[in-house]
């Protein structure tokens, strides 16, 4: 096993891969750029490196410098964690060449998984349904035309070096095809540096659900089961759970998909975690995404149900060690949903809310994980990602899993700053969300028309005691004064 790591990430996940570092006796390194230095991450390491300026294109961005720090402390391995450098195939080969391990797939599958035209052929050679479609970039709206009439309207057009949404159109009918193209090249060109673009059938209301997949350097892999990620904003996850509602009801749909799920990465020669992502409509029929080669924010409730750590499995399959769990060791137990906290103002368009957290008080108890990485006293820069923390439950059902999130979101307050927590609990109280009715649309459906969140006599007086509580923590007489929303008016005085 290593006895060094350098974590190139910062935040949240950067404290969730030292922690398994810690459980495993192998010593931490943290990198930071000029406004992390005394972020959570860097608290926790055991030796820690600047990188430079603010902005992640002159820190946790740059090749060099990360390179540079883990051979100046000895590090013998390299965890990107989720985004920056984690899908980049470069970086990656960058990391073989030097004889670092790079904790994740090979450079190849990054790449071979990375264009999206590859991936769909890949999966298709696999057996792996996909969506009916191209897997060459189109040469020309006239042969956009020909295939889009083949596959029927509605089509969407995806830029090839894409992913999150970027360079995406729908298109309702034929008169709209050649715009349409035109614009996805277009916006494919700006954000990637390519402007090639493939189409698909649309499929219509769908839900996501993502498969988790845990590979060996020797050709052994499994799938750990499911993750419904449907509801999302603007392509960005706001609440995921696991299992599915639609597949705990349906385990042969689940076995077809984790098998299928295995196969697609397979093909890549995919080894160490990874997530193959599929659109599901409301027949059971399912669709091959795109895979995502990285650990994902969302890990924990797959942790959570299969109770299997995987950034220690990630950690060890790096080292070159061989899976021993088999598929048939693998049950799913349970119920688990995770909120992403976000320092933003769902009131005033999901404004980002950076600054100074003044007082923070969190959810503790039975079936509660929290992820964070922040601290009270912590002032939230704005340069990156707003997300704060990951707040998730775990229950035996999901209606329980719900009513647990609910008590511990009550019992959570972040001051100084506007967060999400009260969206969650106006979501978590929706019939349909509920129910388990989830789509891609759901969000854009039901932001608009939501109930808010009443607040019960019990539940102002929860959340008094958890800012009280904050308060007595900063060691001041008075609650703190929270940048609060007009539905706690009233409250915290
Ligand atoms: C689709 C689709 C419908 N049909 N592909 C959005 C992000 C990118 N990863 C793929 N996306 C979609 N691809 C076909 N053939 C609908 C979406 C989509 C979506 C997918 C997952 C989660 C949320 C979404 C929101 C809007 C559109």
């Amino acid at each position: 096993m290593f006895r060094k790591v350098l974590v190139a990430n910062r935040g949240e996940i950067a404290v969730r891969v030292m922690r398994a570092l810690r459980e495993m006796g192998i010593g931490s390194v943290a990198v930071y750029s000029d406004v992390d230095r005394n972020a959570l991450h860097v608290r926790m390491a055991d030796e820690a490196v600047g990188i430079g300026g603010a902005a992640s294109s002159e820190s946790y961005l740059v090749v060099d410098k990360i390179l540079a720090a883990a051979q100046q402390t000895g590090a013998e391995a390299i965890h990107p964690g989720y985004g920056f450098l984690s899908e980049n195939a470069a970086f990656a080969a960058r990391c073989e060449q030097s004889g670092i391990v790079f904790i994740g797939p090979s450079s190849t599958a990054i790449e071979k998984m990375g264009s999206k035209t590859s991936a769909r052929s890949l999966a298709k050679q696999a057996g792996t349904p996909i969506p009916p479609g191209t897997e060459e970039s189109l040469s020309s709206a006239d042969e956009a035309k020909i295939i889009a009439r083949e596959i029927g309207y509605p089509v969407i057009l995806k830029a090839a070096a894409g992913g999150g949404g970027k360079g995406m159109r729908r298109v309702d009918r034929e008169e709209d095809l050649e715009a349409a193209l035109r614009d996805a090249s277009s916006e494919a060109e700006r954000s990637f540096r390519s402007s090639d673009v493939y189409i698909e059938k649309f499929i219509v209301r769908p839900r996501h659900i993502e498969i988790q997949v845990l590979g060996d350097q020797y050709g052994n892999m499994i799938h750990l089961g499911e993750r419904e990620c449907s509801i999302q904003r603007r392509h960005q996850k706001v609440i995921e759970e696991a299992p599915s509602p639609f597949l705990a009801t349906r385990p042969d749909l689940r076995n077809a998909m984790g098998n299928a799920a295995v196969a697609a990465a397979r093909a890549a020669g995919y080894y160490n975690a990874g997530t193959v992502e599929f659109l599901v409509d409301e027949s059971g029929a399912f669709y091959f995404l795109e895979m995502n080669t990285r650990l994902q924010v969302e890990h924990p409730v797959t942790e959570l149900i299969t109770g299997i750590d995987l950034v220690k499995w990630q950690l060890r399959i790096a080292a070159g060690e061989a899976l021993t769990l088999r598929q048939q060791d693998i049950s799913l137990r349970g119920w688990a949903m995770e909120c992403r906290v976000y320092a933003e103002d769902p009131d005033n368009g999901f404004l980002p809310s950076p600054g100074e957290i003044t007082a923070l008080s969190v959810a503790s108890g039975p079936g509660i994980r929290l992820d964070s990485g922040v601290y009270q006293g912590w002032k939230v820069p704005l340069e990156y990602d707003p997300l704060l923390m990951k707040l998730a439950a775990w229950a035996e059902t999901r209606a329980e899993v719900v009513a647990r999130l609910e008590r511990a979101l009550e019992e959570t307050h972040i001051g100084g700053i506007r967060t999400n927590t009260e969206f969650f609990l106006d979501l978590l109280g929706d019939e349909k969300f509920r129910n388990g009715a989830l789509h891609t649309g759901f969000l854009d459906e039901w932001f608009p028309r939501r109930k808010r969140h009443e607040f019960s006599a019990l539940e102002m007086q929860l959340l008094h005691q958890s800012a009280t509580l904050a308060a007595t923590e900063r060691k001041t007489s008075a609650p703190s004064q929270p940048a609060r929303s007009k539905w706690k008016e009233g409250l915290l005085r």
